[in-house]
């Protein structure tokens, strides 16, 4: 049950076409999704509810987009999905096969300066093609949670849903350092990722 004096709390699922956003959300959200047409658009969006550690999230799945300079209809709504709702979780979705593209997307949304979290997903894929993808170590540039996910098995969702309120806002000009090896990682202290968040 969710806490009734907590206020409800957006989550915005950001990412590429193809990724496995919708397939996350339908984990995340189960049974009660709900689809709308975006307000003076032709683009339908799913929206759906999550209830976490007593906290209630509305989930939205935008639109798939690969920058935030939109190409098309679909790409405009996502853009201004995230313009309407500064005070949204975001939670990037990358593919885990494709980190940099991943990246591109993720980077253009850390710039509006909102709270973000990124899954990765299709970690299966990953390790069929024995694509190895470090998540700690990507939390540590980021600076911001980061979760392994397989949307189609199930895996890595629960944590997913957890880290949730853990999500930051991320620094740009740091996570511009740690590329550059500027800032040396902080140390790793009992399995901690370094986002933090805690
Ligand atoms: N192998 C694998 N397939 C996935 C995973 N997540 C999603 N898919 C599949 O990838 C395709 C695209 O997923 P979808 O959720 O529609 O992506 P979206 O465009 O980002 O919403 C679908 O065929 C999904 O079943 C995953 O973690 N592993
Ligand atoms: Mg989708």
């Amino acid at each position: 049950m969710a806490d009734s004096t907590k206020k409800k709390i957006t989550v915005l699922m950001v990412g590429n076409p193809n990724v496995g956003k919708s397939a996350l959300f339908n984990r995340m959200t189960g049974a009660n999704a709900m689809v709308s047409n975006y307000p003076g658009t032709t683009v339908d969006f799913t929206s759906g509810t999550l209830i976490e550690g007593r906290q209630e999230y509305e989930i939205i799945d935008v639109p798939g987009t690969y920058s935030l300079e939109p190409r098309d209809a679909a790409e405009e709504v996502a853009v201004r999905m995230i313009r309407d709702h500064p005070d949204a979780v975001v939670m990037i979705v990358f593919d885990a096969t494709k980190i940099d593209r991943g990246l591109y997307i993720a980077l253009e949304v850390m710039e509006q300066g909102m709270l973000c979290i990124v899954a990765v997903n299709m970690m299966d894929t990953a390790h069929d093609k024995k694509i190895s993808v470090d998540t700690a170590d990507l939390q540590k540039v980021l600076g911001v949670p980061v979760v392994a996910t397989t949307a189609t098995s199930g895996e890595g969702i629960r944590e997913l849903a957890e880290q949730i309120r853990k999500a930051q806002v991320a620094d740009l000009d740091k996570i511009i350092k740690r590329l550059n090896g500027e800032i040396p990682d902080k140390k790793s202290v009992g399995g901690c990722g370094g986002c933090g968040g805690c």
